[in-house]
């Protein structure tokens, strides 16, 4: 069994910068499945997050085989709700949206879907998810009915990162949004990255490999691109390569 948590760990902790493929199994066509294995394994991508804020086709078990079967990188679920699970996957995020005041989102669900995680062979990483203003309403947004950090608050998130990990969330992950017009800004991510001590994720809207060499440099450990690589492919490679670098 792949320890996911460890690896995110100790790439922090040796200063290794992470990048990961978020998949919408509703998104993916099958026929790109073996170019988007290929693209990762040739640019080093350490993870695939699968899900979406609202998945329609039943794709999700097909997807994960599909992938299992051309290559190891793990596969994270990202799930939107709780029916998106699946044993095909290594790990799941357990997400709390600790940015909002929905308590369904921050225990609610967590507490339908504990024993059943229980029971299940995946690694169960709980996460602080915290939504930051992308500059439009994205799905998340309109799902969770809860309001977005603003932009020009990073104290609030760097507050509620805080808060956070004193929790024991083992993860944070700022997003912007799937499909953001606007990233996190550089400035939140550096002032939560400097509060907490569990890894950083940083994700929503970020388009260019430039992009993401700046969220590395502002104090994302790990980076994660959905939109961009489903508009082209190949940016799989580019934006992966640079946290080699
Ligand atoms: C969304 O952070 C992820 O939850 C990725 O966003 O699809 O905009 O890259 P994009």
């Amino acid at each position: 069994m792949k320890n996911i948590y460890h690896q995110l760990l100790n790439a922090k902790n040796t200063g290794k910068k992470q990048f990961a493929v978020l998949i919408d199994p509703d998104k993916l066509k099958v026929s790109h499945i073996d170019q988007l294995i290929q693209l990762s394994m040739e640019g080093g991508v350490d993870y695939f997050l699968i899900g979406g804020s609202l998945i329609i086709n039943n794709m999700l078990d097909d997807v994960l085989s599909k992938i299992r079967a051309g290559c190891d990188i793990p596969m994270v679920l990202f799930p939107g709700n709780s029916f998106q699970l699946s044993y095909k996957a290594d790990a799941i995020l357990f997400l709390s949206l600790i940015s909002g005041r929905n308590p369904e989102l921050l225990i609610g669900k967590h507490v339908v879907a504990a024993p059943f995680l229980k029971l299940s062979p995946l690694e169960i990483i709980s996460c602080g998810y915290m939504l930051v203003d992308g500059g439009k309403m994205t799905t998340v947004q309109y799902m969770s009915n809860t309001t977005p950090m603003p932009r020009d608050k990073p104290d609030i998130a760097m507050s509620t990162a805080l808060a956070g990990e004193l929790l024991g969330l083992k993860l944070i992950y700022l997003d912007a949004g799937s499909g953001a017009s606007l990233t996190v800004p550089d400035q939140m991510i550096e002032m939560v990255s400097n509060m907490i001590q569990i890894p950083l994720i940083v994700g929503g809207g970020i388009s260019t490999p430039e992009e993401v060499a700046m969220k590395y440099k502002a104090g994302a450990d790990l980076v994660v691109v959905g939109n961009a690589i489903e508009k082209d492919i190949n940016m799989i490679k580019e934006m992966s390569l640079v946290s080699r670098i």
